[in-house]
């Protein structure tokens, strides 16, 4: 589904007739849609003829079509197509069916179903380290409860807010802060299918001035590429309505959190970095605004219930400020109840993975992290991404957070890649701010910035300069294939994920 109303509309009516929904993000490849109605053993497809994108159409019926040519036809009954681009596509007939004309029969009223409190309200894919994506189930009462109360106490609602999340209906923030979050709480809730593109740079902030947005949510990719492109595109509008800021997705760095305070939130509006996944269903670390101190780069402390240690291995408690497995000690309402399909799999990979002395299971949420002297937690990056240097731990995040604090550097990942010597050398791939060009002097001169922002321990023993990093369709660095390509490995597993693959082969020209 493009981010249109009626991708909303179809979630919210499925769940008023207690169908458990799937949504499949619209750049997803028919592929990567055939594995998940298989998986999920789909019944209905709800898509449309297509969808706008960066001035593009996208061809969503045609990848339904072909998915479902392709072996979901074994599973999938039928298809409601919205009509969103006019374009001409394929109807089957006593399959394929248009959403305006089965509308034209309905009822105003649709009784809605009564619902256990654990039955099914969804089931959400989502990349493990493995790269088959794993179905995460959410039921109706606790998630429901989880992103009613999260979205109050974090977005401190009013009933005059106009609220914008950007994040696409296809991933979990989208649903838990574009829909139930937001919904349930009467909360008016702007949706919007564009994106900030060549042709409108300032397309986030038109919005937000046409209509008044006074809380706006988004993720540091976003607010790094803003940067990029300079402040003279947002100080051309007027975001005086807005008067609280959040981001999520990814540890935001410093320089970032700082230009998003100031530029566009003007210094006057407090900024909430929202711990939280997929799993977790709704936010679980997180300032609340005017009521938490904040500190840059920090999503500060735990929401109220939720119990957060930092540990090793073993499950031992770490010291203050070291490095360690982030788990979470008690159940709480919105976490995945399992893998669908696959409950051993659950089990294993989020409950049984660390041990503990005191309690029968912890959650392994799969990141590192430390927690400072005020007791604020600082999130390093996936634990696959925390590079262990003769015998040093330095988050992958860190030495990229000092890399952009480099005049010359706008994005940057680091990996390690195996060394004799050190266990992990460093590799960071760059890319430069449109005024600076790569030499070599330049890449000794970065190298020198990271071991003055952290130490020698942290010098990248190589840097690749290149134009764009591989990044997947919500924003996040595919450190995996950066890996193989650092240490001269095949770039293998699943790239589906992959926002544009020609990125790949550019890469494997500069590397
Ligand atoms: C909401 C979402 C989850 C992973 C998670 C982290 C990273 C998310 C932050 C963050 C640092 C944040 N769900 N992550 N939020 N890291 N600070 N505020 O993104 O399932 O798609 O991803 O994202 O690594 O494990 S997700």
């Amino acid at each position: 589904m493009p981010m249109i109303p009626e991708a909303m509309i179809a979630m919210l009516a499925c769940a008023r007739i207690g169908a458990p929904h799937s949504v499949v993000f619209g750049g997803f490849s028919s592929e990567s849609l055939k594995d998940r109605l298989i998986d999920g053993n789909a019944k209905f497809i709800i898509t449309a003829d297509g969808g706008f994108r960066k001035d593009k159409v996208i061809e969503l019926k045609k990848a339904v079509d072909s998915a479902i040519d392709s072996g979901a036809g074994d599973v999938v009954n039928k298809v409601i197509v919205i009509k969103r681009t006019n374009k001409e596509i394929l109807m089957k007939v006593n399959r394929d069916y248009w959403w305006h004309e089965l509308l034209e029969n309905q009822d105003d009223w649709c009784e809605p179903e009564i619902m256990n409190s654990e039955d099914r309200l969804f089931v959400l894919y989502t990349s493990g380290s493995t790269g088959k994506p794993k179905g995460v189930v959410h039921t109706i009462a606790g998630y429901n409860l989880w992103t009613h109360l999260t979205f109050k106490w974090i977005f401190d609602v009013k009933s005059d807010d106009i609220y914008w999340c950007t994040a696409d209906v296809g991933w979990i923030t989208g649903h838990s802060y574009i829909v139930y979050g937001p919904l349930s709480n009467g909360s008016t809730t702007l949706m919007y299918e564009g994106v900030p593109r060549p042709s409108n740079l300032g397309a986030f902030w038109q919005i937000i001035q046409k209509y008044k947005v006074s809380i706006f949510y988004t993720a540091p990719t976003a607010i790094r590429s803003f940067m990029k492109s300079g402040r003279e595109i947002p100080d051309k509008y007027d975001l005086s309505s807005l008067r609280l800021l959040g981001t999520v997705g990814e540890p935001i760095n410093p320089e970032a959190w700082i230009w998003y305070r100031d530029v566009i939130g003007k210094n006057e509006c407090p900024i909430v970095d929202t711990w939280w996944q997929t799993e977790t269903g709704g936010v679980m670390i997180s300032p609340l605004p005017g009521a938490v101190d904040t500190k840059p780069g920090s999503a500060t402390l735990p929401l109220p219930g939720i119990e957060v240690e930092i540990v090793n291995k073993e499950g031992e408690r770490v010291e203050i400020n070291e490095g360690g497995y982030l788990i979470i000690r008690k159940p709480w309402p919105g976490m995945m109840r399992t893998i669908h399909g696959n409950s051993q799999r659950f089990l294993e990979s989020y409950w049984d993975f660390i041990p503990h002395k005191e309690e029968p299971f912890v959650y392994f949420a799969g990141d590192g992290a430390r927690i400072d002297n005020d007791g604020y937690v600082w999130i390093m990056g996936r634990v696959d991404d925390v590079i262990s240097v003769s015998g040093h731990r330095l988050g992958t995040m860190e030495i990229e957070s000092a890399l952009v604090s480099h005049e010359s550097v706008a994005e940057a990942a680091v990996v390690g890649k195996k060394d004799e010597l050190k266990g992990e050398a460093i590799v960071a791939f760059v890319s430069l701010e449109k005024n600076f060009k790569n030499s070599d002097q330049l890449v000794d001169e970065i190298k020198l910035h990271v071991v003055s922002e952290i130490g020698v321990i942290a010098k990248p023993e190589k840097i690749i300069i290149t134009d764009s990093l591989p990044k997947t369709r919500s924003g996040k660095i595919m450190r995996r294939i950066l890996r193989s390509l650092a240490s001269g490995e095949k770039v293998s597993g699943d790239i589906s994920t992959l926002e544009d693959s020609s990125v790949l082969e550019k890469l494997k020209e500069d590397s």
